[in-house]
Formats: structure tokens, sequence, C-alpha cells
């Protein structure tokens, strides 16, 4: 058990500098992948937020990585990269207990374009800054407590996504991962390689005594209901495809309409349809990417290219809008006179946390004042693959407006403080726990 003199003393500094450090480095890392500020901007005060983009193995993941990295070994910590890029940073136990499996707090670090400041970012460095509050103590904790950053956590360059602690978690042939081609043509493995980022570590190298994960909510309900911790339950099911229509490119002044083969209108009316089957049937669908080819003003687009995404807590009512837009395509092939072809990317059932770590944060987050509501994440994350292999909980806290996946993602100061001092008290109760079950 930890002392409560300890405890004490941890919080206190978690309180004070741990809170102005996280702020610090989250800063730091988030002028990294910054669009340069162009001329014309610079003279005026920008009222605009600045996106940051760092696709997951470009050159501002591996100068975010390389500065993580720098912090982990100013505090000490063994730095461990596996083979798919993931990076750890361990703070060792106290004697007696070097051998018991660790506590892992992780997240990532890539984010999609033009992101935000604090998607993935938060948790790696809340994380970080947990470890930093022991060495600021200068005591060490009952088990090992390991920070984690995930490669590819958004899946935006190289699908599917969360894939680094898919593979760590067993669902990914390591391999299959490396040989990925990118919407840019490189190849996964080759990439890892160039960044200096292809570790020795196995993927799965340790098996987590738990998994805790702090994340900002980036959707409406804690902001609206005004609540400041969420209790997160699980993750909602998640589906991605692209598809493919083939039409044929033409004449936009000469083709009449009943003879054209619209390959763009085929993927417009797709659109239509999944927003037709959301609205019905209550699964979220997004054509988040869409590419016309030749894409010009005047030629009817001769193929198109698009994604699909769907969302649902339900894995029956996923399964059936699936199908459903399954069903559509042949229809559309037959009514535009195009072929159509598609490609699953991901199929991720939705994922229940563990109750010993869902009772521990809601416990930590009451003790300290903090009002604090059970939710299911429609956003996917790390935890929801750790989750296959030992108990793993997430701590969310407010997004402004629900916004992320954009520069206008903000939380303030005073929730960014209550989340991580919930972890802490969520993570001190983790490490006094001698067996919270194996899922
Ligand atoms: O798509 C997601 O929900 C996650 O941000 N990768
Ligand atoms: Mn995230
Ligand atoms: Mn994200």
């Amino acid at each position: 058990m930890m002392n409560e003199h300890t405890r004490k003393k941890l919080h206190t500094w978690m309180e004070g500098e741990g809170v102005r450090a996280m702020m610090a480095r989250l800063f730091t890392l988030g002028e990294i992948g910054m669009s340069d500020r162009d001329e014309a901007e610079s003279a005026e005060i920008r009222t605009e937020p600045q996106g940051r983009t760092r696709l997951a193995l470009d050159d501002a993941d591996r100068q975010a990585r390389d500065r993580l990295v720098a912090w982990m070994r100013e505090l000490s910590l063994e730095v461990r990269v596996d083979a798919m890029g993931n990076i750890f940073g361990v703070l060792p136990a106290a004697e007696g207990g070097e051998h018991l499996p660790p506590l892992m707090i992780g997240s990532h670090i890539d984010t999609v374009g033009n992101a935000g400041p604090l998607d993935g970012v938060y948790g790696v460095l809340a994380g970080l800054t947990l470890l930093h509050a022991f060495r600021a103590a200068e005591t060490l904790p009952p088990r090992p407590i390991i920070a984690a950053a995930f490669t590819n956590e958004e899946g935006v360059r190289y699908q599917p996504d969360m894939m680094g602690s898919l593979v760590y978690a067993g669902g990914y042939p390591l391999e299959q991962a490396l040989d990925t081609r990118g919407i840019d043509g490189t190849r996964l493995g080759d990439e890892l390689t160039r960044i200096g980022y292809a570790g020795s570590y196995p993927p799965g190298h340790v098996t987590p005594f738990a998994y805790l994960e702090l994340h900002v909510e980036q959707g409406p309900v804690l902001d609206h209901e005004k609540m400041q911790i969420g209790a997160v339950t699980g993750v909602q099911g998640i589906f991605w495809q692209n598809v493919t229509v083939e039409g044929a490119a033409n004449h936009a002044g000469t083709t009449p309409t009943a003879l054209r083969h619209d390959a763009g209108l085929a993927a417009a009316r797709a659109g239509l349809f999944l927003r037709e089957l959301a609205v019905r049937s209550g699964t979220l669908a997004t054509v988040g990417s869409l590419r016309l080819e030749p894409g010009l003003i005047n030629v009817v687009p001769g193929k198109a290219v698009f994604s699909v995404d769907m969302r649902d807590p339900d894995a029956d009512r996923l399964a059936a809008a699936q199908a459903e837009f399954a069903a559509f395509l042949p229809r559309l092939e037959q009514e535009e006179g195009v072929r159509v072809s598609s490609r699953v990317l991901v199929n991720f059932a939705p994922v229940a946390f563990a109750p010993a770590v869902i009772d521990r944060v809601e416990a930590a987050a009451q003790r300290q004042g903090f009002s604090c509501r059970r939710m299911v994440s429609g956003a996917g994350h790390d935890a929801q693959m750790m989750a296959r292999i030992c108990p793993t909980g997430m701590i969310f806290v407010p997004s402004r407006a629900g916004l992320s996946h954009c520069p206008q993602e903000f939380t303030g100061p005073e929730d960014l403080r209550r989340g991580v001092l919930t972890l802490l008290e969520t993570a001190l109760d983790l490490l006094d726990a001698e067996d919270i079950g194996t899922k």
C-alpha cells in the first residue's frame, strides 16, 4: 500500500508543478506540425486557432516522438521502442515490486490533418507527468508504471486506425502492419525505419496489470451537461470501408443526362443513402473523403473513390447498417450503369471496459468533488485495443462545444487539471490493488 503521506505529496506536486509542467509540454508538442504561418497573416493577430498535422510516421510525428523521448530521458525513465514504433517510458517499481506487471498509461501523439492540440497528446503527457510526480517526490511505486505513446492511432495515412495498439494487443499481425501501403503509397515499415523508430522490442512485450487512458471527450455530452469528468464504460463499434465507383468520363456539354454513367453522381447518391440510413437507424455514418477523376469542371466524372465511416454502440444495429448499405450498392450499379467495388478497412466491435477500473475512475473523481457521469466513447481509442489484454478504463474531460479533429478543439486549463488529478488518484488506487481480475 502507498502511505497517505506519499499520496498527499504526489497529489500536491501534481496540483501545482505537475499541471504547469504538463501544460508547458502540451504547448511545446502542440507547436510541432503547425503549417508555416503565411507572411500575410503574420502581420495580423490571428483570431482563428491554428491547426497542426502530424500524420503517423511523417517528419512532424518524428519530431514529436524525439521530443517525447527526450522528456522521458530527462526523467531517467527506461525508454523502450517496439517493432511497431510504440514508445514506452518505464518508471521502475520500489524494491520487491520489480517483477510485478506494470500499470500502463497511454494514448497517441499522431494527429489527423489540421488537428487540435489535445487529441491523444493530452493522455500521453498526463501519463508522463504522473511519472514525473514520482520522480519529484523521490519515491517509487509498488509496481512499475509505463507511459505509452502508440503508433498510428488516427489511421489517416495508414489504415486501420489504432494500429499500434491493435498490433500490441495481438489483434493484427506485425508483418501485415509493416507492409501496409499508405494513402501516399509509402510502406509503413519503410517509414518507421526512415524516422528511426523501428524498435527492437516485440509488440506486446509486457501485459499490463491495467491500462488507463485520459482523453478529451471529443463530443458534446460533458460540455452540454456541464459535467467535469467522464467515467468511460466502453467504445462504440467502428466500421470503415473504401468504395470505388467506375463510370464513364464524358463531355459535360454534349452528353445527355440519360446517357451518362456519372461516377460522381453515384457517389453523391451513396452519401445521401447513408445519411437517410443514419437518420432512420441511429447509426452514425460519414463520407469523410471523396475523390473524383478527372475532377474537372467540364468532364462527367469517370471515377469516384470515397470512404465510409459507420459507428454504433449496438453491434447488431451496426451490422444491419452495413448490410443495408451493401445491398444498396448493386442497385446503384444497375440504376447508374456504373461498376462499384469496396474494401472493408476496419470492423471493430463495441468494447466494454473493466468495471474494476470504471468504478475507480468514478470514485477518484467523486473523492475530489468533481462531477462525474458514465458514458460510452464515440471516438475510437487505443484503450479499446488494450481492453483485449488487460483491465482497461478511460477518463474523459469536456471538449468545448464537442469540437475535435479540428483546430477549434479546446479544453480549459481547469478541466485539464481535473483530468490529470483524476488520472493520478485512479492510478494510485490501482497501484494499491492486489488483484483486479484479468479483463
Ligand atoms: O477515428 C477515431 O475515432 C479515432 O480518432 N481514430
Ligand atoms: Mn485520440
Ligand atoms: Mn483522433
